[in-house]
């Protein structure tokens, strides 16, 4: 083989590479983590989460919504369909994942619960218990852990809260247990875990990272290889378990179905 005809060969097989969506392996998604009130280090949640108590779970439902309340977790999506999804995650320190979720669109949650007009915004927060988290007894963020979208954002079919991976019936803790959200198109952090209260709010919430360092974590948090992080570039990740790094993608892949909802922004300054 010519020279030239090898490096169209090596392209051609990197191009099918990158058009594979195998699922990571579920030892990887389980054990490769990042819940840092279990503990920083990526296998810290699997050692450190297996006592955790996610049976009762309450979820408190406030602000500007009909009817605030606290729902027993079987109680708040009872009815709710559970899908299937395998979303991409890129996490913002530059790994990926494809993980294969079972999981209810949060736009049919946030329909059932119906918020007033005046919210333009929904919060979730994890869990508050230094008991069960014990990192929240160190200051390595504010505790709760706090993330947040604009309702739009919410409301969009991609945005899912999880309670199933790999077909298992229940989350394992070290992913979020028992319930967490994932929206595939934004860094990994978005995905706040162990949701224990969701409020529904007129002003954009501080979230925990934009909290930490707000130069460096913004509000919306959407995957952008064209803006890079303050202290590494953003433009290319490693898939775990993979040898070659790939491009990352503008919206981590999922532009079609939410590049509108930002039209007009500028987001080199909304990061
Ligand atoms: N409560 C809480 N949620 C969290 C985190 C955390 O430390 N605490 N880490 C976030 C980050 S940085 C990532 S990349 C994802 C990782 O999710 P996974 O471990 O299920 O892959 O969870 C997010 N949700
Ligand atoms: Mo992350």
């Amino acid at each position: 083989m010519n020279r030239r005809r090898f490096v169209q060969s090596v392209a051609a097989l990197l191009i099918q590479r990158e058009a594979n969506e195998k699922p990571t392996p579920y030892k990887d998604v389980t054990t490769y983590n990042n819940f840092y009130e279990f503990g920083i280090d990526k296998d810290a949640p699997a050692r450190n989460a297996k006592n955790f108590r996610t049976q009762p779970w309450l979820v408190s439902v406030e602000g500007l919504v009909k009817r605030p309340q606290s729902y027993a977790l079987p109680d708040l999506i009872k009815g709710l369909t559970i899908e299937d999804r395998v979303y991409r995650m890129r996490c913002v320190e530059g790994w990926s994942m494809v993980i294969p979720w079972q999981g209810l669109q949060l736009s049919a949650l946030i329909n059932r619960l119906e918020p007033t007009p005046q919210a333009k915004y929904i919060e979730f927060q994890t869990l508050y218990d230094p008991d069960q988290l014990p990192e929240q007894r160190r200051a390595i963020l504010q505790w709760p852990y706090v993330e947040g979208l604009r309702m739009d954002e919410a409301m969009n079919p991609l945005a899912i809260l999880a309670v199933g991976l790999y077909g298992k019936p229940a989350l394992p803790n070290q992913n979020g247990a028992p319930i967490r959200l994932v929206t595939p198109w934004k860094y990994g952090f978005k995905g706040i875990k162990s949701i224990a209260k969701i409020r529904f709010v007129e002003k954009q919430p501080v979230t925990a990272w934009m909290k930490a360092a707000p130069n460096e974590y913004g509000f919306f948090a959407n995957v952008n290889p064209a803006v890079d992080h303050p202290r590494w570039s953003q433009a290319t990740e490693r898939r775990i378990g993979e040898f070659f790094k790939r491009k990352t993608l503008p919206f981590n892949g999922y532009a079609d179905q939410v590049a509108t909802m930002y039209a007009g922004m500028d987001l080199k300054k909304n990061f």
